[in-house]
């Protein structure tokens, strides 16, 4: 057992544990949005369970992987054709902002349709462990930036001249598909000042279809720590 597979056994068990914090804010009759990610598959387990014992509820996936992971386990699924809005929407993150609650998502690939569900939501409520908080965004995780695969090769310089540092995502030599079939490259800082900047500029660039940040849409975080799990809210200022 090396020190790696001990820490991510110990990040496992404080997923698990908001997981369950988490699908407690989940009500009778709710419209969900089902997030993407390892967390997420934690916090779909939790659902399917109460789902078991007469919860009665429906998922709008944001992933192919979602969705198939959760017709396995029974969850009930629609869409935007039969629900334009959505009462409650769980994921995780790859970073969260202190503070703020200011996200940077997108490291599972899923990150347009996330901010989409995000956005349709009245709640968003994102699930992780401790390792995931920041004092300031982009200072251990790239920002992955989605873009059609048409002309990506010109995208992605123009991303380098705005000082991006992008690098194209690919997996197995190939470059990594979302599941609408664009492209991702993952974009490089030292810290980001001004996240709803930086947003704005990289949606500026043509080319880009969104970006991996989330300004403003969180509206509480549950945490897994060591110390147990605690909740961060959005200070509004
Ligand atoms: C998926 O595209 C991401 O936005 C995920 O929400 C994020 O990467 C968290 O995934 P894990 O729970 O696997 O860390």
């Amino acid at each position: 057992v090396n020190a790696a597979s001990v820490r991510s056994g110990a990040e496992d068990g404080q997923k698990r544990a908001a997981a369950l914090r988490a699908v407690d804010e989940v009500e009778d009759g709710m419209v969900l949005g089902l997030g993407t990610g390892t967390t997420m598959a934690f916090v779909l387990d939790v659902l399917a369970a109460r789902i078991a014992k007469g919860l009665k509820v429906v998922g709008i996936p944001t992933s192919n992987r979602t969705e198939d992971r959760a017709q396995q386990l029974g969850i009930p699924l629609t869409n935007f054709a039969a629900h334009r809005s959505i009462d409650l929407a769980l994921d995780g993150a790859d970073e969260v902002e202190e503070g703020s609650l200011n996200l940077i998502k997108g490291a599972g690939g899923a990150l347009l349709r996330e901010k989409i569900v995000a956005a349709a939501s009245k709640r968003l409520v994102i699930i992780v462990d401790e390792t995931k908080i920041v004092q300031r965004l982009g200072t251990h995780r790239p920002v992955p930036v989605e873009m059609a695969s048409f002309g990506w090769q010109n995208v992605l310089d123009r991303l380098a001249a705005a000082g991006m540092a992008p690098t194209l995502r690919t997996i197995g030599g190939e470059p990594f598909r979302t599941d609408g079939g664009n492209y991702i490259a993952d974009c490089a800082f030292a810290g980001i000042d001004e996240p709803a900047r930086l947003d704005e500029r990289l949606k500026a660039i043509v080319g880009v279809i969104e970006s991996g940040i989330f300004v403003g849409l969180a509206t509480r975080i549950v945490v897994g720590g060591t110390g147990g799990v605690t909740i961060l809210e959005r200070k509004l200022s």
